[in-house]
């Protein structure tokens, strides 16, 4: 098996974590998606990280798809379930920071090429600037009030995205201004950085 990713994409980061979790510790193969790396373009047409290459050769893009394929192939309760017993719940948060994430993806890839305009000041960068804040401000409101992902020792895929989307938030967007305080997630991030799925992925 072979992981297709690099460092920073928080995609490739909800994938690994997925992967760790669920006993697949697979050493990522880093590869320059800006480059058109000839094995992803070959894997992926897309030519985007995270592109899985399953043992028997397949090619699978798509963090969500990739998480799809776990839980199929290593459903609990041999293995842990990162959706838990109340699935639509723990789906609509992790929608909510994956809402989030595409929004951060999609300023950070746009401000190159608006350049020397600065995209975040654009109508589209403002409305993605406002669902980065928004959305963070629901789901700190609902980390506020009951636990995120905690239906075993495991964190399910709603922890997964929320903690994936605050950490690269802080890492891309530091100290930005518009970003409503958020110490649950903050707290959240803090206590999930123990685990080896979220220590050994962390953006860099
Ligand atoms: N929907 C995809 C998004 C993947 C994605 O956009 N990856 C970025 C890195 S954050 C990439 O490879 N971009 C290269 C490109 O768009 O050409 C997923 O969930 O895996």
């Amino acid at each position: 098996m072979q992981l297709l990713a690099n460092t920073t994409s928080p995609f490739v980061r909800i994938a690994r974590v997925a992967l760790i979790e669920k006993g697949l510790d697979v050493e990522p193969t880093i590869v320059d998606p800006w480059a058109d790396d000839p094995r992803l373009r070959e894997a992926n047409a897309a030519a985007r990280v995270p592109t899985l290459i399953t043992d028997d050769g397949t090619p699978l893009p798509e963090s969500l798809l990739i998480v799809m394929w776990l839980e199929r192939e290593r459903p609990p309760p041999d293995y842990p379930s990162l959706l838990g017993d109340d699935a639509t719940a723990t789906l609509s948060r992790a929608g909510m920071a994956l809402g989030v994430i595409d929004a951060a993806v999609h300023t950070i890839i746009t401000r190159k090429s608006t350049a020397p305009v600065l995209f975040d000041d654009t109508p589209v960068g403002l409305r993605r600037r406002r669902t980065m804040a928004e959305g963070m401000g629901r789901l700190e409101d609902i980390a506020g009030r009951v636990p995120l992902g905690t239906d075993g020792t495991v964190p399910m895929l709603d922890a997964i995205c929320a903690v994936v989307a605050i950490d690269y938030l802080r890492f891309r967007f530091t100290d930005a201004p518009w970003m409503p305080a958020l110490p649950a997630l903050d707290a959240l991030s803090q206590r999930l950085r123990k685990r080896p799925s979220f220590e050994k992925t962390s953006p860099r």
